[in-house]
This record gives structure tokens, C-alpha cells and sequence, in this order.
């Protein structure tokens, strides 16, 4: 069975782009129930932690400098099949890829810069929101 959450973050191009609250409007439009949310800016450890899947990619050594230049927005989002549908609503990687209307397609710069993360599995979104919230944290 498909799980009710997922972890996002809103990474640093699309807080610097003034598009937070753009963004979690079309969030939260979409269905999403915010679970737990902050802004706050991973260290050098933590996006070397968050991201330890690509350490052997060749991008990881920018997309750790990228990751952790200024603030972000972590979130817990809860949804039926959250997973799934928020990839759908994120768009591809790449957002020349990415589908019209989704937030890549309309928010983000480049395949390295592409405003939003969303967790990949129903596993992965329970340690990346364990990663950056207490269990208080979470509503
Ligand atoms: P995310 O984890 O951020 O939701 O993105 P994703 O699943 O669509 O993509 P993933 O393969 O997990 O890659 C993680 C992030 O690394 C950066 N990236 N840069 N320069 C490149 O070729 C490249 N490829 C990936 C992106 O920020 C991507 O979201
Ligand atoms: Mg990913």
C-alpha cells in the first residue's frame, strides 16, 4: 500500500527567488496537508549526509555547495500516494523535461537548480523527514 507522506524541501535558488510562498500555495492546492515545516540551512555535513546516494555522482560536489548556500524550506507533506503524486507535481529532474505547469517547469533554472526536492520512496521520506524534524515537530 502506498504511504500518506512525503519530505520536501524548498532549495536555496527558489528562497532566493522570493517563490516560497508560491510555491507551497500550489502545495497546498494540490491537496498536501503541512505536517512540519521550517526554514533553516543544512551544513556542509547534513547536505553531505542528506545526499550521501550521490557521492559517487559527479555532480555531488555542487549540488552539496549548492545545497547548503542559504536557507531552504523543509516540509513534511501528507497526502493519499504522497510520493508519488508530489514527483508528479515537482515535474522531471530537469526542468526543460518537466511537464507544463508543474513546479520544476515553472520555478526552476536548471537540472542542478531545480527549486524542489521530493523524497523517492515511502522509505526515503521517513528518514529525510526524521532527518530534519524532532518527532515534536510533526503535526
Ligand atoms: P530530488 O532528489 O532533489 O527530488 O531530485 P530528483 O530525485 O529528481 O533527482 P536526483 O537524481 O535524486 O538528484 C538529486 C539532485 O541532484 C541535482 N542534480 N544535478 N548536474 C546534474 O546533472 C544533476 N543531476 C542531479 C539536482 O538538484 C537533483 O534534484
Ligand atoms: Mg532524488
Amino acid at each position: 500500500m502506498a504511504g500518506n507522506k512525503t519530505f520536501t524541501m524548498l532549495k536555496p535558488d527558489a528562497v532566493e527567488n522570493g517563490h516560497i510562498g508560491a510555491i507551497l500555495e500550489q502545495i497546498t492546492a494540490s491537496g498536501f496537508r503541512i505536517v512540519a515545516m521550517k526554514l533553516t540551512q543544512m551544513t556542509q555535513a547534513d547536505a553531505e549526509k542528506f545526499y550521501d546516494i550521490h557521492k559517487e555522482r559527479p555532480f555531488f560536489g555542487e549540488l552539496v555547495e549548492f545545497m547548503t548556500r542559504g536557507p531552504i524550506v523543509a516540509a513534511i507533506l501528507e497526502k493519499e500516494n504522497a510520493v508519488e503524486d508530489f514527483r508528479t507535481l515537482i515535474g522531471a529532474t530537469n526542468p526543460e523535461e518537466a511537464a507544463e505547469g508543474t513546479i520544476r517547469k515553472k520555478y526552476a533554472a536548471s537540472i542542478g537548480e531545480n527549486a524542489v526536492h521530493g523524497s523517492d520512496s515511502d522509505e526515503n521520506a521517513a528518514i529525510e523527514g526524521a532527518f530534519h524534524f524532532a518527532g515534536r515537530e510533526m503535526f
